[in-house]
């Protein structure tokens, strides 16, 4: 009460006269609640704004997920440089946690680090976490970073698989995005440890080992993410007018435009899609 009382003076309510202490707190509380509904809201409205305009670009967007204290954003600055966001005016006022980042084969790509996941989350918060990972589902890949120094490492993963789950990503349904798993902080399990053996006999194909903070492993995990943005993906050159807008128009849609280049009055661009999509291209008459 006493807390609340602090907070009062914050929010400019003044009881009016007769209105017991109880009733006051009370309306203060619904109005706090309302405003934070409403703030909520709009930061998924905002954010969905943010994707739409993502899915638009040409680029990949790869999330980092995981339990908190994985070492999701050791790896974010690793993978991105301390320095590289510097003035890209199409995502400067997206959310801080979205960096470019090289990526072999591709002129950008977009690495997002993400809120780290908890077990049994208070139901209060489940909302405001779920608007915060929506991103989650329209990323191109995931990749679900493990401490596997950590003891509890597999119950911590099985409660980053349900939440994934929940979010529409599921490698069990095939459901989403591809997800790898990164399992760091290898550097910190010695010869000794129980997980030694584990992190040196042959790894799944979706896994890799690093360590964010020394570096090891970091430049295959990002070889591993390339190669699975372009499995089954076709690259081909392809030669439109100027003219023709709405060719190119259609091809900045649905594939991804490499490079491009001007010669009079043709484009020369360089474009990976999916068979299918090139199907569909070849149909356009
Ligand atoms: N030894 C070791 N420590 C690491 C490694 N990666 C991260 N850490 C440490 O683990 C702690 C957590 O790292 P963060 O990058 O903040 O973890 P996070 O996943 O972003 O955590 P949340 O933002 O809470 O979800 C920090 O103290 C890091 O220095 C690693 O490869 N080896
Ligand atoms: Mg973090």
């Amino acid at each position: 009460w006493t807390h609340l009382e602090r907070q009062r003076g914050g929010f400019g309510f003044l009881g009016g006269p007769g209105e017991t202490q109880i009733e006051s707190d009370r309306r203060m509380i619904r109005d706090r609640m309302a405003k934070l509904r409403k703030d909520l809201n709009h930061l998924r409205k905002t954010r969905a704004l943010h994707r739409d305009r993502r899915q638009r670009a040409p680029w990949p967007v790869i999330a980092l997920v995981g339990y908190t204290n994985a070492g999701k954003s050791t790896l974010f600055n690793r993978m991105t440089g301390a320095d590289v966001f510097a003035e890209n005016l199409l995502f400067a006022t997206l959310d801080p946690t979205m960096r470019e980042f090289s990526l072999p084969g591709y002129d950008k790509a977009i690495l997002s680090d993400t809120v780290g996941f908890v077990s049994d989350l208070p139901t209060q918060l489940v909302a405001a976490f779920r608007a915060t990972l929506e991103e989650v589902s329209a990323a191109d890949v995931v990749v679900h970073v493990r401490d596997i120094s950590h003891e509890a490492s597999d119950a911590q993963a099985h409660d980053v698989r349900q939440i994934l789950a929940d979010l529409g990503v599921s490698a069990e349904t095939g459901e989403g995005p591809p997800i790898l798993e990164a399992w760091n902080k290898i550097d910190k399990i010695s010869k000794d440890d129980h997980q030694f053996e584990r992190i040196s006999s042959p790894l799944p194909d979706n896994v890799c080992t690093i360590s964010a903070e020394t570096g090891t492993g970091v430049q295959e995990l990002i070889e591993m993410i390339a190669t699975i943005l372009s499995d089954g993906y076709i690259s081909e050159q392809v030669t439109v007018a100027v003219s023709d807008g709405k060719r190119v128009a259609w091809l900045h849609e649905n594939g991804r435009v490499l490079s491009s280049e001007q010669d009079s009055d043709n484009l020369l661009l360089a474009v990976e899609m999916s068979p299918r999509n090139w199907g569909r291209y070849y149909a356009l008459h």
